[in-house]
């Protein structure tokens, strides 16, 4: 169960945030609110959240998930792989360190929160553009000296792993047909979702709920299907910036 969440609310330079979509600007207003909503269903959901304001010069930092690695006995704070992102970590420290005791993986290792997937104590630490095989060394050996196990995945051309792969509970995965039979992952019951509804792989299953971003009727049914409970968010603005429901939180 997750007690505790930690976001931090969008920047109003949140339009010169890193983007790969061709979707329009981001509404910052709009974006305040869908932030709110987001944060109001955690806490619906059972837990104490923590929000952060926005940091001046991080049109970013909302995408608060990509700072760090919280884990039962520890959090590791990330060295992001994105050059204008990086120093984003430095105010979630403190923050952090009400919780647990905090570690610093530090460059030429880099790795980035969104790419790696947590199922109980197994990481899943995917190598993308933000993430290289010493961040992953670095954050897979920290977990590890907390019981923890992880494999290093290789990627497709996507931002991060979770763009690609979520948990949705029940020994469940949401995946792109990338990892449709990736053997690491052959563990799980793994839905496909294909390129139509590409953001919906990224939800986010909390306390038995999935959050799932509104719009994507398949995945939703599909979701439905299992017997989960639902919840949809409009997720809009975020998107814009290549944010999915994952990113918008640090959970624990
Ligand atoms: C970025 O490119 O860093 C942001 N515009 C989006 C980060 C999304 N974060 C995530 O998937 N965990």
């Amino acid at each position: 169960m997750f007690t505790h969440a930690i976001t931090r609310r969008p920047s109003a330079e949140m339009a010169n945030g890193i983007t790969t979509a061709d979707l329009g600007t981001p509404d910052y207003h709009l974006a305040l609110a869908q932030h709110k909503a987001y944060c109001l269903t955690l806490a619906v959901l059972g837990l104490d959240v923590t929000v952060l304001d926005a940091e001046p010069g991080y049109p970013d930092c909302c995408f608060v998930e990509d700072t760090a690695v919280v884990c039962d006995h520890v959090a590791a704070l990330a060295p992001l792989g994105a050059p204008s992102r990086q120093g984003e970590e430095t105010s979630i420290e403190p923050v952090l360190a009400r919780f647990r005791p905090v570690v610093r993986v530090r460059p030429p290792a880099l790795f980035e929160g969104g790419d790696v997937l947590q199922v109980d104590d197994t990481f899943f630490i995917g190598l993308s553009e933000r993430t290289n095989m010493a961040g992953a060394k670095a954050l897979g050996n920290t977990l590890a000296r907390h019981g923890s196990t992880w494999h290093a995945m290789e990627m497709g051309e996507t931002l991060h792993f979770k763009t690609d792969v979520s948990f949705i509970g029940d020994n469940t995965l949401l995946v792109s047909p990338f990892f449709e039979t990736a053997p690491e992952l052959a563990r799980f019951r793994r839905i496909v979702v294909d390129e139509n509804e590409a953001y919906a792989r990224n939800c986010l299953f909390i306390n038995g709920t999935v959050i799932v971003p509104a719009g994507f009727p398949r995945t939703l049914a599909a979701i439905k299907g299992l017997g989960r409970p639902t919840i949809e968010l409009d997720m809009s603005e975020f998107r814009k910036l290549d944010g999915g429901l994952t990113c918008l939180s640090l959970r624990f």
